[in-house]
């Protein structure tokens, strides 16, 4: 049962569901435009950031509805009004959108393609999985069961988490200048966002409810979803530009190296 806002509380999360919208929809022109400004081979990515930013804006438009379908003002405060405030909204956005995120970032690192098509495929396995295997605890009514499934899904969490810091290293050291600095900050960014949402997850198994908990997981979905989908393509972006940058100025000749990476070399260094 949804719990009884102040016309503050539920104004908040409604504007904010409000401003999200508005962010996905300039970062999707922005990305959509953005396409000519990068080499040829990175445009799949801004591609792909364009796709996730659409499906989003798609979900937090039937959110934003049904947040305001599932209060009703009644002297002064905003009470449930019967209509659910439906959670799928979110899983199912997750689903298409996380392994679109983490495709996004293996594309713009331009690795030799057969080591771009494993990681991609692994990555974004693993990323599907985790939502799939979060949702059954997410709707479950008791905390055991959450933990339960909260617990199997963050083992493809962690998988990712390994891929990206691990597996990716030594790949990511070899991007050109500036490029090397942009992925690892974009690679921390992932981090931080991405590390909201199974702690959003436990709160019900802390113990934690109410309107106050009801308020903060809304303002943290949102917050996190703009850095991670809209924050994140421009950083997807300003990586396209800076690679695309080097290898039109830098007379850069594009080399194997032991693992099959494409990488980026200066023929002569100025
Ligand atoms: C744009 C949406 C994004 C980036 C969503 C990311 C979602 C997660 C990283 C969710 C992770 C979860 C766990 C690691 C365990 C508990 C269940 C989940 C699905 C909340």
């Amino acid at each position: 049962m949804l719990p009884e806002l102040s016309v503050g509380q539920y104004s908040l999360v409604y504007n904010l569901f409000s401003f999200t919208i508005a962010a996905m929809l300039a970062s999707f022109i922005f990305f959509v435009l953005g396409r000519q400004q990068v080499a040829a081979k990175y445009r799949g990515a801004l591609v792909m950031s364009a796709i996730v930013v659409a499906v989003a804006g798609y979900h937090y438009f039937r959110i934003f509805e049904n947040w305001s379908a599932a209060y009703s003002l009644q002297e002064g405060v905003y009470v449930a009004s019967g209509v659910p405030f439906n959670d799928a909204y979110r899983y199912v956005d997750w689903l298409l959108t996380v392994p679109l995120l983490v495709a996004e970032l293996v594309a713009v690192l331009a690795l030799a393609r057969a080591r771009s098509i494993s990681l991609t495929f692994r990555l974004a396995l693993a990323a599907a999985l985790m939502v799939v295997l979060g949702y059954p605890g997410e709707i479950a009514a008791d905390t055991g069961t959450r933990a339960l499934w909260g617990f199997i899904a963050t083992l493809p969490f962690l998988y990712i988490l390994w891929v990206l810091f691990r597996e990716l290293g030594p790949a990511i050291g070899r991007q050109p200048g500036e490029a090397k600095v942009l992925v690892r900050n974009i690679r921390l960014l992932l981090f931080a966002t991405w590390g909201f949402y199974p702690i959003v997850y436990l709160l019900p198994i802390l113990g934690v409810s109410g309107a106050g908990a009801l308020i903060a997981v809304q303002v943290g979905y949102a917050i996190a979803d703009v850095l991670a989908k809209c924050g994140y393509g421009v950083m997807i972006y300003a990586i396209a530009r800076a690679k695309t940058e080097a290898e039109e100025n830098g007379g850069l000749v594009a080399e194997t190296d032991r693992d099959g990476n494409r990488m980026a070399v200066a023929a002569s260094s100025n």
